[in-house]
């Protein structure tokens, strides 16, 4: 098996500045990822996370990271501004202004120019190369311009808009070259396949089906392969006593109501929060007989808090969230509980085993994996999903209540449908949600991903 180097715009693990030393920072695509490295003697180039530093290449968990530096000022113009000012607002169908600034873009240029040396230096001949999402979707064809004898992969971990948004930018061809420099481009879904397609026949020579697209004398495999979770890490917890006994108490602490509904999100104007709680109000308005039986905990994780939209969309939420308590709230019943911070993983699993409805209504979003981690922790297959049809997730959780997250009146509909559903439909849905989610998991994401890229 050839090696292999990842290149992401973060490491998997941090500075932790306070105790002096590397900690990892954990997700699913790391956990995927690590014991492949290990095995393939593999690398792992990316960002540190925090700015001004610079470090050499250091070993973890039995592969090497290979730091690349940002100054605070790169941080500024390539990462918050081009990537989540510029790109991500775009991909996610321009649902908030995007912001297009030359100097941003001159920065994106030169940043993934940076990693793309970083990595081209390092890989030996007849290696794999996987490239991760949105920050660097210029590096493909910089390592290709430097080095013709590897394999190169990349993976969109957002949505790839359809071709009337995406050509709104002004550097859409450049966009399009840089991913197709890679022998395999990868989406979450079929959706994105096509969008990918039809802008790069519009803004590149190519030729040939959306899968297999012909670029000169290359091809270029352009693939939908929906990432996953970890579903045992999951599903294993969430089925011990220690959870069982701690979803018991947040219920307790909660007011030990009837009925509670959960939202699980980055603080991000794409996951809908607020007009979730909008569809949660409407829904207290028509069913007095709700009121004191139902609670609607939103647990927000802190993002990109230096972005102008987030401190929007951060008041816009606490201020929904004031107002339905102070309509609606008595001495004993408090129906929105807002948490906006990260909670420890076991705490998290409880709150998924506490819920008898998860609402994961994004206005757009590549995955959603929180509705996948919800599925694998409802080990008494009770409980019921409400999901929006513009997360990438729908094209595969098709017993989830699938709703148009836009229309508040259709949201407070399928929350009220979630409630009242009965234990065998619950059953019915909740088995085929989770024996799809156990079956495809993140490692046969991975596995997917690289078998294309080896070639
Ligand atoms: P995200 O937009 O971050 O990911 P998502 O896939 O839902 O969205 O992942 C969020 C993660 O954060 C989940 O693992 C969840 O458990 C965790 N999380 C959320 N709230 C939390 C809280 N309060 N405390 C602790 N953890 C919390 C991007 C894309 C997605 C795509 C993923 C993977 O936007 O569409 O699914 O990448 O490709």
């Amino acid at each position: 098996m050839s090696a292999l180097t990842v290149v992401a715009n973060r490491l998997p693990v941090r500075f932790d500045e306070a105790k002096g030393e590397w900690e990892p920072s954990p997700g699913g695509l790391v956990a995927a990822l690590a014991p492949v490295l290990r095995e393939r003697s593999g690398r792992w180039v990316g960002w540190v996370g925090s700015p001004d530093r610079q470090d050499q290449p250091f070993e973890t968990d039995g592969f090497l990271n290979v730091p690349v530096p940002l100054s605070s000022l790169e941080v500024e113009d390539y990462y918050e501004g081009f990537c989540n000012g510029t790109v991500w607002p775009l991909y996610h169908d321009a649902i908030r202004p995007v912001e297009m600034h030359r100097h941003w873009w001159r920065l994106y240029q030169e940043i993934n120019r940076r990693f793309a040396d970083v990595a081209a230096s390092t890989l030996r001949p007849g290696e794999s190369v996987w490239v991760q999402d949105y920050q660097l979707q210029l590096v493909p064809r910089m390592i290709r311009d430097r080095r013709e004898d590897v394999r190169i992969g990349f993976f969109l971990h957002i949505p790839f808009p359809p071709p009337e948004i995406f050509s709104r930018l002004p550097w859409r061809r450049q966009i399009i070259e840089g991913l197709l420099g890679a022998d395999v481009v990868a989406f979450h879904t079929r959706r994105d396949v096509l969008n990918f397609a039809r802008s790069a026949r519009e803004h590149a020579e190519i030729t040939g089906p959306a899968h297999r697209l012909s670029v000169g004398d290359r091809t270029v495999r352009v693939e939908s392969v929906p990432i996953s979770i970890d579903y045992e890490s999951y599903a294993g917890p969430a089925a011990g006593p220690d959870v069982t006994e701690a979803a018991r108490r947040v219920r307790l602490d909660l007011g030990d109501p009837d009925f509670v509904m959960l939202g699980v999100d980055r603080l991000d104007y794409t996951k809908g929060i607020d007009i979730r709680l909008r569809a949660f109000e409407t829904l207290l308005e028509r069913r007095p007989d709700l009121h004191g039986r139902v609670v609607m905990v939103q647990l927000a994780v802190p993002s990109r808090e230096a972005v102008g939209e987030y401190q929007l969309i951060r008041d816009d939420v606490e201020r929904l969230v004031g107002r339905i308590n102070g309509a609606y709230g008595r001495t004993e019943w408090v129906p929105v509980h807002y948490r906006y911070r990260s909670l420890p993983r076991e705490e998290l699993i409880a709150h998924y085993r506490a819920a008898d409805v998860l609402a994961v209504t994004p206005l757009r979003d590549g995955m959603n994996l929180v509705a996948k981690e919800y599925v694998a922790c409802r080990v008494d297959d009770n409980g019921a999903l409400v999901l929006s049809e513009f997360a990438g997730a729908a094209e595969q959780l098709t017993a989830a209540i699938i709703v148009n997250p836009y229309d508040v009146d259709a949201l407070a509909d399928a929350l009220g449908r979630a409630v009242d559903m009965n234990a065998v439909e619950q059953r019915r849905r909740m088995t085929a949600l989770r024996r799809g989610v156990r079956r495809s998991n993140v490692y046969a994401w991975a596995h997917e991903c690289l078998a294309a890229i080896d070639g």
